[in-house]
């Protein structure tokens, strides 16, 4: 999508999404087909599907891939002759594999000569249509539909209508379930372990159900079964046989009658699955329809896919589910009708009326939220991946972007907002063990999380401007703790849930709190308290240039979350019914002395500051200035700017450059008034000036080199530049679709900025915070926005109508609980009751 002007990006914008409800993309591109794949995924939570051609294969411009919820493996790499081990989100079978050729022509591989992509984002559907000509000049007409079933999360599917254009004769489809792919989706790794999965058996039943077992190293069994219908003019067909030989190796297992002829077989390469004429080897089950086609007349091949593994729920041997539900696995329009209804109640529920022009990439972004984390995920026991399941971007694993993620979940869909929490939970004796390898007490939570709770952050990082493998210190964001707690403290205010509270949230929180505590260190001399050795959100500060150790000191914004986390610590035991508050404190030995202590540290933590401005952390006022517009001149993007100086030999280290949001990121989760009240309870006489010299200050230092900085800054610009904020909101909006950060979108989408675009317009312009038991509301509409209507979920109420205007702002409250809820609004606190609607004058 081009951006150079306004005007151009419009187009650009109207292009892509000719309405609010449909991406489009016309033509062959393979430079961006990576992009398209990413954005044209289809999924339910379970799994996602990128958007790959069915005939394509791994091949340097198509990257199907297919990626399940929490399904990592584990395996270890050599690099520079050290050897390291992480786990990679496993790309799993690809399902997908549909081909043809007419008469005796050679299979279609690609391009089309025409191609239309489509994704309608109301009902969840991507519709290709194509125009495919081979060598003898043979025109069909393509047009394939798929789904991944919201309805029935393991089912997906895949309609194939082919209609013959200038000939008759006949045509031979071959589909397939590949588990021969790879994990090479991102570039950067290529030198890394890619291979997951292990070929189990495959094979083909008497009743044309068509299957495929495949095993990851960590013995997860991962099964596939496919059912076919052919129909020739929209009836049911008869299909000829042309079986080829079956693979030899003694695992396949071969069925020779069936609804088609069949051949069960597998190939060493993937690139050679689907189309190749030799078929050995093992992880690869195709068959082969044919049917007599004549000009005119659509061919239809239903293709529906059972997906289960070992670990899924409820669920005994993966392929035998796998087999039972795609033997009840309706016609394609039946699945999709279930699917859409799905679609319409996901919708209903993620209601934001927003008046503005080019506003379908809200859309997509939730369509893509939707598609990562729904019900079907909610009790896999995993936790919300950065980049989607759409791609390879940082192994699939969990970062602090689910803060981003659950402000919306949270007033949307609560109890998906409680499953990412209990993730959290789960893993509450790994991230107590990592405190103790720190020497530490309480909880510290991984920067970089995947199946157990472990830390999985890189430990070395390519950087490709110079070619240099580089040590990665990313993992000392300890603040990951805090947003944990803050995600925790924050469903409690919009749910109410104390049951939650009591039972898992407060367990963690005090465990957070506890680490802080034992983090920081008395610095007798000066009467504080700090924090040492960490990193802030901005990953481009990893060091002092002039230290030999890695982290730094007093990060402002881990030390003032740490204090906020510490006073959170009593207000929770304050909540607690006094019998669950008496067995945590007996459970984690936790008494007065050790509670008065996080008072002490939490009112002492030391915030730097220097020329009036909240520093980022301790000694910053000692990094250079960077020759900004020597730099910008010579780089027209600046947001790897860590890598650019790297590769000159330089360091990024010794500026007052940002890659993202650190210090602003107070503004962000809290109030004005919240974070005066936090300065102030550590010692900081805070007056309102200090947030727009500080916005200043960090803003012309920042490159926004992670789509997460676009989301905080524009929140915390609300407050003294609605204009830059508003230019804010739409890079976020639109950064997967514009692929802002060059190149990373098709590595997986960015979902917290997807979700904190959608969060702008829902929390950020509405004014909305919930805190001390009420909805405050204090709307900042931006020009370009005229209004904006909201339904949310709040304590319990499944209808809260928030409805903002340039003059008014209303609250109206359905009828399914009794209590009512306490809108707050410029200093007057107001009773809505059930039933009732009330008006504020702005
Ligand atoms: O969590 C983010 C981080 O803040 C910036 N780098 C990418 C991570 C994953 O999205």
């Amino acid at each position: 999508m081009q951006s150079d002007t306004p005007q151009r990006r419009a187009e650009a914008l109207h292009r892509l999404m000719p309405d609010a409800w449909t991406l489009r993309h016309r033509g062959i591109a393979p430079l961006d087909e990576g992009l398209r794949e990413a954005l044209c995924a289809v999924g339910n939570g379970y799994l996602v599907t990128r958007g790959a051609a069915p005939e394509a294969v791994a091949d340097g411009v198509h990257y199907p891939g297919t990626y399940l919820a929490g399904c990592y493996d584990r395996t270890a790499s050599q690099v520079g002759g050290r050897v390291f081990t992480h786990e990679d989100l496993v790309n799993c079978p690809n399902w997908l594999p549909v081909t043809f050729r007419c008469a005796d022509g050679d299979w279609f591989t690609g391009p089309p000569a025409e191609q239309e992509l489509e994704l309608d984002l109301r009902r969840g559907v991507l519709t290709r249509r194509a125009l495919c000509v081979d060598g003898a000049g043979r025109r069909t007409r393509l047009v394939q539909r798929r789904i991944a079933s919201q309805a029935r999360p393991h089912l997906v599917a895949l309609e194939t209508v082919l209609t013959a254009e200038n000939w008759s004769g006949r045509l031979e489809v071959r589909s397939a379930l590949d588990g021969t792919v790879t994990n090479s989706g991102v570039p950067r790794y290529a030198g890394l372990t890619s291979r997951h999965l292990t070929p189990l058996r495959q094979g083909l039943d008497p009743d044309g159900t068509l299957w495929l077992e495949v095993s990851t190293g960590a013995g997860r069994r991962i099964a596939l079964a496919a059912r076919h219908r052919v129909r020739v003019g929209g009836r049911p067909a008869e299909v000829a046989s042309a079986m080829a030989a079956p693979a030899e190796a003694a695992s396949v297992e071969v069925a020779s009658a069936g609804v088609a002829s069949a051949e069960v077989a597998s190939v060493e390469a993937a690139s050679a699955g689907l189309t190749g004429e030799g078929l050995a080897g093992e992880g690869l089950a195709a068959t082969t329809f044919a049917v007599q086609a004549s000009a005119g007349t659509a061919v239809t091949v239903d293709k529906a896919v059972a997906v289960h593994t070992s670990h899924d729920p409820a669920t005994g041997d993966p392929l035998d589910a796998a087999r039972q539900l795609v033997a009840e696995a309706e016609d394609f329009d039946h699945l999709l009708t279930e699917h859409a209804l799905r679609w319409a109640q996901l919708w209903r529920r993620c209601r934001i009326d927003a008046d503005f022009p080019g506003r379908g990439p809200l859309h997509l972004d939730l369509f893509h939220l939707l598609q990562t984390w729904s019900e079907h995920s909610a009790d896999l026991d995993v936790g919300v991946p950065a980049r989607g399941l759409h791609g390879e971007a940082y192994r699939g694993h969990v970062f602090w972007d689910e803060l981003f993620v659950l402000r919306v979940l949270d007033l949307r869909f609560p109890e998906l907002a409680r499953a990412v929490l209990r993730y959290r939970h789960r893993r509450l004796d790994a991230a107590r063990r990592a405190a103790r390898a720190e020497g530490r007490r309480g909880a510290s939570y991984p920067w970089q999380s995947g199946s157990d709770g472990r830390e999985q952050s890189a430990q070395v990082h390519l950087n490709p401007l110079s070619g240099r493998w580089l040590p990665d210190h990313s993992h000392l964001q300890r603040h990951i703790g805090s947003a944990v707690a803050y995600n925790i403290w924050q469903h409690y205010q919009a749910t109410g849930d104390l049951g939650f509270l009591a039972e898992t949230g407060a367990e963690t929180l005090l465990e957070i709190a506890r680490y802080w505590a034992s983090a920081a260190e008395h610095v007798p001399s000066r009467g504080h308290w700090s924090i040492r050795g960490v990193l802030g959100p901005d990953e481009y500060h990893d060091a002092y240039p002039w230290a030999d150790r890695p982290g730094l000191d007093d990060n402002a914004y881990t030390n003032v979350l740490a204090s906020w986390v510490l006073a959170r610590a009593q207000d929770t035991l304050d909540l607690l019914p006094d019998r669950r508050r008496g067995e945590l404190t007996e459970r984690l030995a936790l008494d007065a002395a050790e509670l008065q202590h996080w008072q002490d540290v939490g009112r002492h933590l030391h915030v730097p500051f220097h020329d009036g401005v909240i520093s980022q952390f301790d000694g910053y006022e000692h990094l250079a200035e960077l020759d900004w517009a020597t730099y910008r001149r010579r780089y027209p993007d600046l947001r790897r700017l860590d890598r650019i100086l790297e590769a000159e030999g330089d360091t990024v280290n010794r500026y007052r450059a940002s890659k993202q949001a650190d210090v602003l990121m107070l503004w962000y989760l809290f109030s004005a008034h919240e974070v005066r009240d936090l300065l102030r309870r550590l010692g900081h006489p805070a007056e309102h000036e200090l947030m727009r010299r500080t916005v200043s200050h960090y803003l012309h230092r920042t490159v926004h080199g992670s789509t997460l900085s676009s989301v905080v800054h524009a929140w915390v610009l609300t407050r003294c530049d609605r204009r830059a904020s508003w230019k804010h909101f739409r890079d976020a909006l639109t950064a997967d679709l514009r692929d802002s950060q060059r190149g990373t979108t098709r590595e997986g989408i960015h979902l917290g900025a997807m979700a904190g675009a959608a969060d702008l317009l829902q929390r950020c312009y509405t004014g909305l915070e919930l805190r001390e038991d009420a909805l405050w509301l204090d709307p900042r509409l931006p020009a370009a926005l005229s209004g904006l209507a909201l339904d949310l979920h709040y304590r319990g109420h499944w209808g809260v109508r928030i409805t903002v205007d340039r003059q008014t702002a209303t609250v109206a409250l359905g009828t399914d609980r009794p209590e009512p809820v306490t809108v707050r609004f410029r200093g007057t606190a107001v009773p809505v009751r059930p039933g009732e609607s009330r008006t504020f004058t702005l």
